[in-house]
């Protein structure tokens, strides 16, 4: 891919066309050409503000994500979506403003929604989706609200990239705090309690600001709970303010945490760098050459390997 194609697609992404964000994101996504070219090219914007929504499958937090983004347009922020899935797909409607579900919300000029396919049947991030992130952030949107299913290292996963995770739980979910801890609630920097017009959403709450304390330390806050009825937008707008609540106070441009997240997030990109093009057949072809040599070394061997560059 042309420079100049990358260029004219950079700059349709900023200028908020979507097609071109849709055409970038699938580029990155498949690390088709010119996937790198489009992110060595973007800006070091960093106004977006990356919202993480994991939890059980079936929490509601397509739901929540739906009166999330109502709310945040009703705000006039402009919001895009990646909902990583597929089981779950976004109906966006329901919960919004006569005024805009008369307009299909894909065409809404300040939504963007896209979906992605998981890693694995047990969830997990996209492999590309840090990647995919920092495309919608040039499109210069003002909330990336991310939803994953947390059933195992996604929840970790999207800890990591977010300035803001947020836990999504119903109140029957008392087995799953159980043998939560280690997972869902280490990454919770909110708790919801979420169809709260069930029974047992206070308890529930209850328990789960007891464990929020016990979490917490003078370097990790206590994880605020708060209870969301999704379906009806109940509790919504105290949830986004506790978002903005995090958001406001988070991210020192220097803090620690930002500091080891990049390093962390360079690694990865260094290492995914070193084995494009790299696959198992590859490697099989090149070992059989390399075993005819009497003097053969699997360390030598991997040391000499064709490592691809990382030009457009
Ligand atoms: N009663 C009730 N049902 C809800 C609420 N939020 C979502 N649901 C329903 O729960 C089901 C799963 O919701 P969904 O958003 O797809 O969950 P997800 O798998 O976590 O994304 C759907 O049938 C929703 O309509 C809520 O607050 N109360
Ligand atoms: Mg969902």
């Amino acid at each position: 891919v042309h420079a100049d194609k990358i260029n004219h697609l950079r700059t349709g992404v900023q200028n908020g066309d979507r097609r071109a964000l849709a055409r970038a994101i699938t580029v990155v996504e498949a690390d088709l050409p010119g996937a790198a070219g489009i992110l060595k090219s973007l800006s070091a914007t960093d106004a977006a503000r990356v919202v993480g929504l994991t939890g059980p499958p079936g929490a509601g937090k397509s739901t929540l994500a739906n009166a999330l983004v109502h709310h945040w347009v009703g705000q006039g922020l402009r919001v895009a979506v990646l909902a990583v899935d597929p089981s779950s797909p976004f109906h966006l409607g329901a919960l919004l403003g006569d005024r805009i579900r008369l307009a299909p919300l894909f065409t809404h000029p300040s939504v963007f929604i896209r979906s992605l396919a998981s890693r694995g049947a047990l969830g997990g991030l996209h492999p590309r989706m840090l990647e995919v992130v920092d495309v919608v952030k040039e499109a210069g949107y003002n909330r990336i609200l991310v939803e994953t299913v947390g059933v195992g290292q996604s929840e970790v996963d999207v800890a990591g990239l977010a300035d803001c995770t947020v836990v999504a739980l119903v109140p029957e979910a008392g087995d799953t705090v159980q043998t939560m801890k280690a997972g869902l609630l280490e990454v919770a920097q909110i708790l919801v309690v979420n169809k709260s017009d069930r029974d047992g959403a206070e308890e529930m709450a209850k328990s789960l600001r007891m464990m929020a304390h016990e979490a917490a330390s003078h370097d990790r806050p206590e994880a605020p709970v708060v209870k969301t009825t999704a379906s009806t937008g109940d509790g919504v707008a105290a949830l986004a303010a506790a978002i903005d609540a995090h958001l406001d106070t988070g991210r020192p441009a220097t803090s620690e945490r930002r500091l080891h997240l990049l390093a962390v997030k360079t690694l990865r990109i260094v290492q995914d760098r070193h084995t494009t093009g790299l696959t198992p057949t590859k490697l099989k072809a090149l070992l059989e050459v390399a075993l005819q040599k009497p003097d053969f070394n699997l360390y030598a061997f991997a040391e000499g390997l064709p490592v691809e560059g990382w030009g457009a």
